[in-house]
């Protein structure tokens, strides 16, 4: 009986489903078919997990789009080259691009607490060049 308890006491501390993780993203010159390209474009976390940008290739950097992130959230722009990261404490959705490729389709979103209260002034974001039908493709699917 003693050792259940432990087992179970084990499972519940080690494999709790509803924990989230914080993300690893890789920001790259080339994936698959796809150039200047974040290997993750949309994340789900929960408020106050951090995602990390990994600066594998170089020229690449992370900027939050004005207009695209909940209120209360200040200006994100971090310098080329560089891994990143940044601690989500507001819920909502976040869209971010790389500033040199944002016409590119170098895009991303993280979603932080499955809160899409912000969806509408997502939807009103100007993207440039490749990265409109990129952004409206997954703009539909959050
Ligand atoms: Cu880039």
């Amino acid at each position: 009986m003693k050792r259940i308890i432990l087992i179970i006491t084990f499972i519940l501390l080690f494999v709790n489903p509803a924990r989230s993780a914080d993300q690893n993203i890789d920001m790259l010159n080339k994936s698959g078919r796809e150039i200047n390209v974040y290997s993750k474009k949309i994340v789900n976390i929960e408020v106050g997990d951090t995602v990390f940008w990994k600066s594998v290739n170089p020229g690449h950097n992370v900027e939050f789009i004005k207009g695209g992130v909940p209120e209360g959230v200040e200006k994100f722009k971090t310098t080329y080259s560089k891994d990143t990261k940044y601690t989500f404490k507001i819920p909502g959705i976040y869209a971010y691009w790389c500033t040199p490729h944002k016409s590119m389709g170098m895009i991303g979103f993280v979603i932080v607490g499955n809160d899409k209260s912000n969806l509408e002034a997502i939807k009103k974001i100007k993207f440039y060049g490749k990265s409109k039908k990129i952004a409206e493709n997954l703009i539909n699917s959050l």
